[in-house]
This record gives C-alpha cells, structure tokens and sequence, in this order.
C-alpha cells in the first residue's frame, strides 16, 4: 500500500497565469473581479505611500505561496516587493463541515453571510482588516536602520504578509457584502497608524515601532495576538473565514519566530559582550551602554510596554459583543475544536480575575461573557512559552537575571483594569504615585534615545550591528554571508 496524505481534500491549484493570484476562481465571478481590480491599483498607492520606505527596486529574497496546504507551500525567490504575488489564498475546503459552537452547533457551516449576523460579522472583518497594513505602516521606517541584510528580508517578508492578509479581508468584504463591503476595502486603505483625524481602530496599531527592538517585541507580542484571533475566527461557522484564517495562520508562525529569535540574539549579544568586558551587574546600565549593547533592564522595560498594550487588544474580559459572536457561531474559542465541553457555554461559568471596588479579586462569571478573558488567559500562557525560552537564553550566562512578564493589570487602557493604577507586581496605587514610578517599568525617553543612537544600517553581507548576534541558521537554508536584499 502506497502512503497517503491525511489531507484528503483534492488540492485547488493556485491560479499565478491570470492578474491576481487566488484559489477561489475568482475569474469566474465578474463583479467581485472588477471589484478587486479597482482595489488592486489603490492598495499599489497604498503600499507605495505607505509602506516600506525606499527598497522598492531592491531585490529581496521572499517567500511566495505556491500551494496552501500546512505542508511546502513555498517558494523562495529575489523579486521587487511591489511585484510580490499578493493574491487571495484560502485553506482547503472540509467537505460537510459544521459549525462547532454555539446556538447553531451541528448545523452545516455557512457558505454565505447569515443576514441576522451581517454586521456582527462585518464589523470583525473590518478591525481584522485594519490591523494589517496598520503594523506595515508602523514598521515603515524600520528598513533605514537595519541591524543586516538577513534582519532587513525578514522585515520584508513580515511586511508583505501582513499586506496580503490585508487582501484576505478585503476579498472578504468584497465578495459577501455588496456595496457596504467595497466602502469598507476601500477604508481599510485609507485610515493611517497614528494619524490624528484617521487613526486605526485599536490603540495598539496607532503606537509607534521606533526601532528594532519595538519591530521584535511586536512580532513577538502583538503578532501572537494575532494568532490568536486568527485561531478565534479559524473556527467561524462562516466557512470562508474560517478557510481565510486557517491559511493566514500559517504565515503568522514565521512572525512570531522573527520577534521571539529578534529578543533572544539582542540578549545573546548583550550577556557575550559584558562577559567580555568583564561587567558583572546587569543593573549598571552605564557600564553595559558604553559597550554599545541594550541593557536587560530595558528590554525588561520593553517587554513590560508590549505585553501590557497587546493585552487591550483583547477587548473587555467581560464582553456582550464576545459573548454574542460566540453564540452566533461567528467567533469561536481558541482552538475550539479540541475543548471538551458542550461548546454552546449555557450554564459554564469562567473563573476570572476583576478590579472591584479597587481591589483585585478572583470572580466566577457566566462562561459565554467571558469569551475575551478566556482568550487572554490562552495568550498569556502562549506568551509564558515563549519568555522561558528567553530565560533559557540567560540561564545559560553568569549573570543572574530573569525577564518577567508584568501583571496583567499593568498600564491597562481597557477593561477591567483600566481605571486603576497597578504595578508590575500587581500592587494597586494611586495614580500620582504610580506616574512618578512609571520609568522604572517602562521605557523612558532617555531609554528610547539610547535604542534611536544604536539604530545604524548595516547592509554588508554577512555583517551585523554590535548589538545583536548573528542568527542561528539563515532562511531556507541559505549561508549566513547570502544576499537577502541586494540594494540597487
Ligand atoms: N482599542 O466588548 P468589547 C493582528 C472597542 S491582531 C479600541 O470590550 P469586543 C495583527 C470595541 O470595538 C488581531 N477600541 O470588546 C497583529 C467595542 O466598540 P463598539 C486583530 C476597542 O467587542 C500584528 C467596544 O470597545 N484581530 O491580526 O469583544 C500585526 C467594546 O468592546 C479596543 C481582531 O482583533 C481597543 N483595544 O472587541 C498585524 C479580531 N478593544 O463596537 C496584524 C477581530 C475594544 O462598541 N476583533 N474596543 O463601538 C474582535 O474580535 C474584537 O473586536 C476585539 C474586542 C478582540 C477587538
Ligand atoms: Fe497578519
Ligand atoms: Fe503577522
């Protein structure tokens, strides 16, 4: 007996021959067509206005999907980022899929938008949509201060995913909501990260990634939220999104990987040279700075800002709108499909923490309103994952220092614990009190000034900035001096 694949689905081919690549026979319907080719030409400006500064003509060493099964679906190619094949890629169908939750559960998954859940649903392909070309925005600048070429592609490849994942929700709004869905593509391509009149919907995406070490943190932290979501909505009973999702999480892996490898060269670096110089306090950050390195108290610092805003992105703990997304069957748990339960949370309670009466206390809550707390608690646990990588990166030096993950009712804007002033060590204190401290825990001015004065491009191959380590492997096997960008 021959091997088979566990996917038996037939594989629909990727469609490169005619102008926009996709799986979805998108030449066979000619309203969406015309639509996505009037879209096409506005992202172009939009890429071009926004995106990326400058490397336009460079060549860079890029990931394209050619296939969109977990397994090899890429291929590995120099090409110019505003020719990159951005296109409309869908996970594989599952034949008779049902919806796994919530009031319909049982039910055969939607191939249209249900008209009760139109606006519901459409509001959740608009703030996904809006994150995306938010973080390529943020990261604008990034490529003039390159720690290397290797870095500068990965940046690259981060960036043209996110525009493709951009893409993904405009097909979405396009194809299933007429007018209203074309309106909102066409938005999606006009609000600006930060912009005073038409910022992006979610206060973390109007933040700004001044350098590097911001770029890491984020992939690191904020990407995960975007796992999460994408893992949320994968188990839509509104089975193109669920597909759409199923197959953008499989771009999402390599993000986090940039962000969580990012931190760890930064601190592999840092220990090497103090060990070289024979500085033995981590806390001597003058001592640690003249060596041209980022001190671990910063990057503490940094981890404490990213985790405390990619926290708000969450939503409320206690959440209607969540709750009803879950009934409705639009928006599911994180992995949904592997939690045992009756997946419709009628009598459940959640166990979660809230501020009452400025005092933090554990609560038993009615399981359906606690959709976002429990997303937040799967995020913080995949978070945790991670840090102890990190700390595994510095158990093996002499120095005796451990990054922490602040309390989660740390600089909170939204939710619970918005209205109180907590330290990382979960201590509540008055607001005044709190502002006089808050530079011990997150980045100070002077701090961003320090990381602004490392920032120096380094674009010879093979070469790194002092601060950072080189990698362990290069991409797709390629040799630590390989070309990633080649600069015109
Ligand atoms: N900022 O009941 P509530 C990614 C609003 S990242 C501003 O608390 P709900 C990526 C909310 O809209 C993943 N406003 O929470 C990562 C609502 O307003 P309306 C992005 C906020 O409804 C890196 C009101 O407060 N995807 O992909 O459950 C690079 C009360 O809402 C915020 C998603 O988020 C905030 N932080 O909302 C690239 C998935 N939080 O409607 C990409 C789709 C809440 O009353 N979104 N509000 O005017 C959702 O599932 C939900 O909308 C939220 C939480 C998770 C955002
Ligand atoms: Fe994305
Ligand atoms: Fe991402």
């Amino acid at each position: 007996m021959t091997e088979q694949s566990d996917d038996t689905t037939p594989t629909i081919e990727i469609n490169y021959a005619d102008g926009i690549p996709n799986n979805v026979d998108l030449y066979a319907d000619r309203r969406l067509q015309r639509a996505m080719e009037k879209w096409h030409p506005k992202f172009l400006d939009w890429w071009n206005a926004s995106g990326p500064d400058g490397f336009q003509t460079a060549d860079v060493y890029l990931r394209t999907a050619v296939g969109v099964d977990p397994k090899g679906w890429a291929v590995f190619d120099h090409v110019k980022m505003p020719d990159y094949r951005w296109g409309i890629l869908l996970a594989n169908k599952i034949e008779d899929r049902k919806i796994g939750f919530g009031r319909h559960k049982g039910e055969p998954a939607w191939q249209e938008v249900p008209g009760e859940y139109r606006s519901l649903l459409k509001r959740l392909l608009i703030i996904q949509g809006d994150t995306e070309p938010a973080s390529v925005e943020q990261q604008r600048y990034l490529g003039k201060t390159c720690p290397s070429l290797y870095d500068l592609r990965n940046l690259f490849q981060v960036n043209v995913e996110e525009g493709r994942h951009l893409w993904a929700m405009a097909y979405l709004l396009q194809k299933y909501f007429g007018r209203d869905g074309r309106e909102e593509a066409e938005a999606l391509l006009e609000r600006r990260s930060g912009s005073a009149d038409k910022p992006r919907l979610l206060g973390a995406f109007n933040e700004k990634t001044p350098d590097w070490l911001s770029f890491f943190m984020f992939t690191f932290f904020t990407d995960r939220d975007g796992k999460m979501q994408l893992e949320s909505l994968a188990q839509s009973g509104f089975d193109p999104l669920s597909r759409t999702c199923r197959f953008m999480l499989t771009e999402e892996a390599h993000h986090m990987y940039v962000g969580e490898s990012g931190v760890a060269r930064t601190m592999q670096r840092t220990t090497q040279a103090m060990t070289e110089a024979g500085v033995t306090d981590p806390y001597d950050i003058e001592a640690v700075r003249k060596l041209g390195v980022i001190d671990l108290p910063t990057l503490q610092k940094k981890v404490n800002f990213h985790f405390s805003v990619t926290l708000d992105l969450f939503g409320s703990e206690i959440s209607t709108n969540a709750g009803n997304a879950f009934s409705a069957g639009i928006k599911g748990r994180f992995r949904e499909d592997s939690i045992e339960d009756d997946h419709q949370l009628l009598n459940d309670t959640y166990s979660l923490l809230r501020c009452i009466n400025k005092r933090l206390v554990m609560v038993d809550e009615p399981a359906v309103n606690a959709i976002n707390a429990r997303l937040l608690d799967d995020y913080i646990s995949n978070v945790e994952s991670g840090l102890k990588r990190w700390n595994r990166v510095l158990e093996k030096t002499d120095f005796d220092f451990t990054i922490d993950l602040p309390h989660r009712a740390f600089n909170r804007r939204i939710g619970e614990f918005s209205n109180v002033s907590v330290t990382p060590d979960g201590e509540i204190l008055t607001t005044q009190k709190w502002q006089q401290q808050q530079a011990d825990w997150l980045p100070s001015e002077e701090d961003e000034r320090y990381l602004q004065s490392l920032m120096k491009p380094v674009v010879e191959r093979g070469a790194y900035a002092n601060w950072i380590a080189p990698p362990k492997s290069g991409i797709n096997k390629k040799p630590g001096d390989f070309e990633y960008v080649a600069l015109h």
